[in-house]
Order: structure tokens, then sequence, then C-alpha cells
């Protein structure tokens, strides 16, 4: 088991949401957590990144940074998918590599699977099939990067390994209505209901897919975990067992935010992949299990989300 006292242990994507649970969990060990702002670092710059590992030398590296966003996003913005996400795996992994850090833990997603990928999903699924289109540039992207340290512990022998996580919420998600992912969007669309007595609330697709969801101190606690005591060259799915359709988990949001309303399908807009629950046996057989019920994990975020925009840190929610 690699001992994280009086280590350094960079996470890369510290304010992004898996970022600032990662930090929040690290907190708990007695390790240096090394930061660094967008203003202060441009992950995609390869030249800035590599100056950066070796100036702090950090002895961890966790890879949280992403360009990421829910399904209109994904297809919306292409190229800013792709390119953004190499450009940020690239200067990273490689900037560990050439300075000689021993473990990396790079965040992948559980679209990297094949779009009709069997049930649920094992990780040999990755490459035996055509991606969702929706979110295949991301999808490249990210398979990109697990093979990048796939690359680097078959060559150097290093711990380079790389964790797929189920869709994630929890504190700091984006309610963007345009960029967001479904949960965050389904929270702020029934709050804004609920404040304005509207009777519908609408949900893109048809209700349909089926969706993992996993809050994402969780997540944070899986990755530490599996930092300091898997290696291997397979990528290892991190999933919940937490899988609802879409329109199950409208009404749980209604629910939780007390609203009661008609639920409203937009066909016009997609669907994405019907269904990707993971399997989890490989987590579950290291011995790592989740703890945060969706129920629970929901209402949490509903109180978060509430301060968040008495505080006026959720600004522009975009309908
Ligand atoms: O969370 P989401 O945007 O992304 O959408 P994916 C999940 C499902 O919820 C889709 C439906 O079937 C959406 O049509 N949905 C219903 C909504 N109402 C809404 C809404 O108001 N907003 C949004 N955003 N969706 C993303 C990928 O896929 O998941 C990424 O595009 C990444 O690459 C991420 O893998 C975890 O689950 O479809």
């Amino acid at each position: 088991m690699l001992e994280l006292s009086g280590k350094r242990v960079w996470v890369a994507g510290d304010r992004g949401m898996v970022g600032s649970a990662l930090v929040r969990r690290l907190e708990r060990e007695q390790c240096e957590i090394l930061t660094a702002s967008r203003a202060q670092l441009d992950l995609r710059d390869g030249g800035a990144v590599d100056r950066f590992v070796a100036d702090r030398r950090p002895h961890v590296v966790l890879l949280a940074a992403a360009k990421v966003g829910g399904i209109h996003a994904n297809y919306a913005y292409p190229a800013d998918f792709i390119l953004e996400n190499l450009q940020i795996e690239t200067s990273v992994i490689a900037a560990a590599d050439r300075h000689g850090v021993e473990t990396l833990t790079f965040l992948g997603s559980s679209c990297i699977y094949p779009r009709l990928a069997e049930q649920p999903i094992r990780e040999e699924a990755l490459l035996t099939g055509p991606l969702e289109p929706t979110n295949e540039w991301y999808a490249i992207a990210k398979i990109a990067g697990v093979k990048m340290c796939q690359a680097i512990m078959r060559q150097r022998g290093r711990d380079f390994i790389s964790a797929m996580p189920t869709n994630l919420y929890g504190p700091g998600d984006n309610y963007d209505l345009q960029s967001s992912h479904v949960l965050p969007a389904l929270i702020a669309k029934a709050h804004a209901a609920k404040r304005e007595g509207a009777r519908r609330l609408v949900v893109w697709g048809t209700g349909t897919p089926q969706r993992e969801f996993m809050h994402v101190d969780d997540c944070a606690d899986a990755i530490v975990f599996l930092t300091q005591r898997y290696s291997g060259e397979q990528h290892v799915n991190v999933g919940s067992g937490q899988e609802v359709t879409i329109a199950e988990l409208a009404r749980l949001v209604m629910e939780v935010v007390g609203l009661e309303a008609e639920l409203v399908f937009d066909a016009s807009k997609p669907d994405g992949t019907p269904r990707k629950r993971l399997d989890t046996s490989c987590l579950e057989g290291l011995g790592w299990r989740p703890s945060i019920p969706l129920r629970e994990g929901l209402a949490s975020v509903y109180q978060t989300f509430l301060h968040e925009t008495a505080s006026g840190e959720i600004k522009a929610i975009h309908p």
C-alpha cells in the first residue's frame, strides 16, 4: 500500500467538482496537497505544466482536470472537447513521466465504452464497438489518456493507473442549463419551477435512458483508495450500482425539492446512450464500496445548491 503521509500530492484540476472533492478527501491524510488555479497554471500549456512539475516535484499526481459537460455541450462543441482534453492529458502525463513521478491516477469517464456495450459494463469492453455519437470526441480523448497511462506503465514500470467513474454529482457542480449534466439541470429547473409556481417540469429526451449516479465524495474516496492500493495496466470502473431512468431521477428530484408538477418530455433533445451501468467487481474485489445513497446525496446537494444560490456562487442559470 502506498503511504501518502509526508508525500506531495498534486491534484490537477483542484477547482473542479472532482478535484475539490479529492482535496477534501486528502485533507484527512498527512500529505502536502499541491494545487494551482487556472490563472496560475494553464494545464493545456505543456511548457508551463512542465515547469510546474519540475519546480514542485510531486510524488503523486491525481489528474482530475478535464473539460466536461452534459450531453448538449458535448455534441455542440466537439472541437473544444477533443482538443482541450488531449492538451490537458498530454501536458500533465508527459510532465509527470519526464520528471520521474512514480504514481499518477488518471480519471476517465464511463462514456469511453461502446454505446451498446453489454451491461453491466466490464473493463474489457473498451474498444469493442462504436461509441455514442453525442460524446465520441470527449470519449476518444479519455481513451487516449487511458492508453498513455498504460504505455508508461508498460514501458517504464511506473504506477500510472486509470479510474473510470460513472455519472457524478455533488458540491460545486455546474448548474448552467446549456452545459450541465442532467442531475444539476433537473435540480435547477425544479427549484425554478417551485419558486415560480410552474406546473410542468421539462425533461430532455424520452426519459427512458438509464444512468448510474455517484456522489463525488464517494468517487474521491475510491480514487484515493485505488491510488494507494491498485497497480495494473487495466483501468478500473468506479460505479455506485445506483441506477435509475431519467424519468425516475426527475421524480426523485421533484420529491427532494418539494415540487408537484407534470413531467413533460422534450423529444427534440437527444437521449444519448440508452444505458451505461458499470460492472464494479474489480473495485469491490479490492475491498471498496460506495456509502452515499442517491436520495441522501440528492438531498444534501440540494441544500448545497440553496446555499450556493443564496451566497451568489451560482450566478448564471441560462434556460
Ligand atoms: O447528464 P447528461 O447531460 O449526459 O444527460 P450523458 C443524461 C440524460 O439526461 C440524457 C437527459 O438522456 C439527457 O437527454 N436529460 C433530461 C437532460 N433532461 C436534461 C437536462 O435538462 N439536461 C441534461 N444535460 N440532460 C454525458 C457525456 O453523457 O455524461 C459525457 O456527454 C460524460 O461525455 C458524462 O460521459 C458523464 O450521461 O448522456
